[in-house]
C-alpha cells in the first residue's frame, strides 16, 4: 500500500499553527508545578467590568485577589503595576497560603484602602510567584483602568467621584438616555441625571431642553400646560 507523502508545505503550516496556538495565553507562565490561575479585582472600588476590563475607583477600597496553584513549597506572591513613564511600581508581597504544607489552589489577597494616586489610568497589574529569594516561577497579568476622583472617564462634564456619589454611570455620558449629558443636567439645568423626566410632566428633560429652548424642565407645569396661550 503506497504511503502518501506529506509535503513540506503542510508540515510548515502545522508548525505555524502549533506556534500560534501556543501563544494564545502569553500572560501565564507555569514552572515547578506552580501556576497563577487568576488575577481579579474585587471590592466596592470596582465600578464596572466591560469587555474583560475592570474599572476601579482609586479613592474606594479594592482587593486584588491572586489565585495560585502550587504543589507545596515556600512561595511568595508579589504584585506590581506599570506606570505612565514606563517604570514599575511594587504594590507589595504576601506569602502563599500555609507555606510548605499548602497544596492545590490558594488565594492571596492584596487589600487597598485606596489605590496609589500616581498609578491611575490604564494599568497592567502583574502577580509574580517566587520561591523564597529565588527567580520567578509563574506570573500573570490583568488590565485595569483606575479612575481618579477628579477625572472624567466618559467626558460628560461630571467628575468620576461626583458620578458615583450621585448614582450616575461613570462610563456613560448620558446615564438616563434623555439626550442631555450628565454634566449638563447637574451643572447647567439642575435636572436629575438619573430621571428622564425630572418634573414629571410627561415631557422628557431632553425634549424640554433641546426642543423647547430649555423651558424649565424642573418645573414646567404639565405637557398640556405647555400649549396654554400666553399673553
Ligand atoms: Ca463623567
Ligand atoms: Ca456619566
Ligand atoms: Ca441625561
Amino acid at each position: 500500500m503506497p504511503v502518501k507523502r506529506i509535503s513540506p508545505f503542510v508540515w510548515a503550516l502545522v508548525a505555524t499553527l502549533l506556534v500560534v496556538a501556543g501563544g494564545v495565553s502569553p500572560v501565564v507562565v507555569a514552572a515547578d508545578g506552580v501556576e497563577v490561575r487568576a488575577v481579579d479585582h474585587t471590592g466596592s472600588g470596582v465600578v464596572a467590568t466591560e469587555n474583560g476590563r475592570t474599572y476601579v475607583a482609586s479613592w474606594r477600597p479594592s482587593t486584588v485577589s491572586v489565585a495560585v496553584a502550587a504543589d507545596g513549597g515556600d512561595y511568595e506572591v508579589c504584585l506590581r503595576t506599570d506606570l505612565d513613564d514606563g517604570s514599575t511600581m511594587q504594590l507589595g508581597c504576601e506569602p502563599l497560603g500555609a507555606g510548605a504544607n499548602a497544596t492545590g489552589d490558594q488565594r492571596v489577597d492584596f487589600e487597598f484602602e485606596t489605590w496609589p494616586a500616581n498609578a491611575t489610568g490604564d494599568r497592567t497589574v502583574t502577580a509574580v510567584v517566587r520561591p523564597g529569594g529565588g527567580e520567578p516561577v509563574a506570573q500573570a497579568s490583568h488590565g485595569v483602568t483606575v479612575l481618579a476622583p477628579a477625572g472624567d472617564a466618559d467626558g460628560d462634564g461630571l467628575g468620576n467621584r461626583d458620578e458615583l456619589d450621585r448614582g450616575t454611570d461613570v462610563l456613560v455620558a448620558d446615564t438616563d438616555t434623555d439626550g442631555v449629558p450628565d454634566g449638563e443636567e447637574v451643572n447647567r439645568y439642575e435636572t436629575d441625571p438619573t430621571s428622564t423626566d425630572t418634573d414629571g410632566d410627561d415631557l422628557s428633560d431632553g425634549v424640554e431642553i433641546n426642543e423647547q429652548g430649555a423651558t424649565r424642565p424642573r418645573r414646567t407645569p404639565t405637557a398640556t400646560a405647555s400649549t396654554t396661550v400666553r399673553r
